[in-house]
């Protein structure tokens, strides 16, 4: 079967991190967000691929090329960011049978998605504990009655998990109205299927919606979690490395470093001598971590360098930012309480009681920066050296 993949989404709610990548770009272990959504796909069985791309379009073109592990990869470009059901509109030329739809910025349990391949029109769904806070099924025995958006009173805890499998019909009904929040939505589409066909509820094991920085840290930590144990970069025999850590082929891990998984170091960079990283991180391509840092819990992107006597705890650091000797990231507020975070203007909590900063690429602290929990920093900002940066800027 065709799986359709909407990957033309802006990711305004993972912003600064999204300013010149797109979200589907992200990187989730050791490939791209939208690496583990095709993938996921490819294990369930989908034979054809239409990606449909549009902001930043060219980083996931040139990525990917013209096809994954052998399943041919067609492009479609959706000019506006009209909504997910323009979204899938702009894939209709490639359409000519049953076909699935996915989001590429969620993650999947490929298990779930080839149960789905095999139900004919059906959605995926996944049990969670405040239904009121997504769209939910109602359901009447093996069948979706409806989808019913943030409902007070949720009739299932079944929440819609973002994965579709349509009849060729539906590539007929794309054309919906506008929504309340201005957009042409795939769930409109879904409430006819529903109408006219019996659609079945999958329930998956496990999903994650990928939206806002610190889910980018939960993505990691599923699929970091998943990776074995693999040491084929240049690993000093004084590093002390337990759990699934990855060290890439062309990675140094020098004297004296303490690795727990999980962890993943990627080709190029360098860990040490006398680091210790731990608790889900991600060390990404020529990136550096040098004596006497700690990394927990956290993603450095291509290129970042965390130099010399530096912690860094439940962060995003964005390609080559560069902290300064001594920069100390706080992850705990002293009153306990969630972190928040400014997520498109307002401030939202995480929900998490450990959470760092979201640094944008090419930031640039000076010694000794103190950076509050939940600061982002946009592109290329710096800090100058002893500053205790408050505030977003
Ligand atoms: P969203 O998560 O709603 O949008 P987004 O990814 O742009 O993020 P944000 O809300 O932070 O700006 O989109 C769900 C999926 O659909 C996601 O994979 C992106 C994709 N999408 C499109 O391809 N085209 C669209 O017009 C929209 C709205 C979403």
């Amino acid at each position: 079967m065709k799986a359709v993949v909407l990957a033309a989404g802006e990711g305004t709610r993972m912003r600064p991190l999204t300013a010149t990548v797109p979200k589907p770009m992200l990187p989730v272990a050791d490939r791209p967000l939208v690496a583990h959504t095709l993938d996921a796909a490819i294990d369930a069985g989908v034979d054809e691929f239409v990606l449909v791309v549009g902001y930043e379009s060219d980083a996931v073109v040139e990525h990917f090329g013209e096809s994954r592990r052998g399943v041919p990869i067609n492009y479609a470009t959706q000019t506006e960011r009209a909504g997910t059901a323009d979204a899938v509109a702009t894939a209709r030329e490639y359409l000519d049978g049953p076909f699935a739809v996915l989001n590429g910025d969620n993650l999947y349990d490929s298990a779930a998605i080839g149960q789905l391949l095999e139900s004919g029109p059906a959605i995926g769904a996944i049990e969670v504990a405040n239904p009121s806070n997504y769209g939910v099924l109602e359901t009447a025995g093996e069948r979706v009655e409806s989808i019913v958006e943030k409902p007070a009173k949720p009739p299932t805890n079944l929440a819609n998990a973002g994965a579709y499998v349509f009849p060729e019909e539906a590539a007929g009904w794309l054309e919906v109205p506008e929504s309340e929040r201005g957009e042409h939505e795939i769930t409109d589409v879904l409430a006819k299927t529903v109408d006219e066909y019996a659609v079945t509820p999958v329930v998956m094991d496990r999903w994650m919606d990928v939206g806002r920085p610190w889910e980018l840290l939960e993505a990691n930590e599923w699929k970091l979690g998943e990776r074995d144990r693999r040491l084929a970069g240049d690993v000093s025999d004084d590093a002390k490395i337990t759990g699934d850590v990855v060290v890439e082929e062309g990675a140094t891990v020098e004297s004296g470093v303490v690795i727990e998984g999980p962890a993943t170091i990627r080709a190029g960079a360098s860990v040490g001598p006398n680091a210790y990283v731990r608790g889900a991180t991600l060390i990404g391509e020529e990136a550096s971590v040098g004596h006497a840092v700690e990394i927990k819990n956290s993603v450095l992107m291509a290129g970042a360098t965390v130099g010399h006597l530096s912690y860094v705890g439940d962060s995003v650091l964005g390609r080559d930012v560069n902290f300064g000797a001594g920069t100390t990231v706080a992850n705990l507020r002293h009153d306990d309480e969630p972190v928040e975070f400014t997520v498109k203007g307002k401030r939202v909590s995480t929900e998490r009681r450990k959470f760092g900063v979201v640094l944008a690429d090419g930031v640039k602290t000076g010694i000794n920066t103190s950076l509050y929990p939940g600061v982002k920093l946009s592109q290329n900002a710096t800090t100058t050296p002893g500053e205790v940066v408050e505030r977003d800027r």
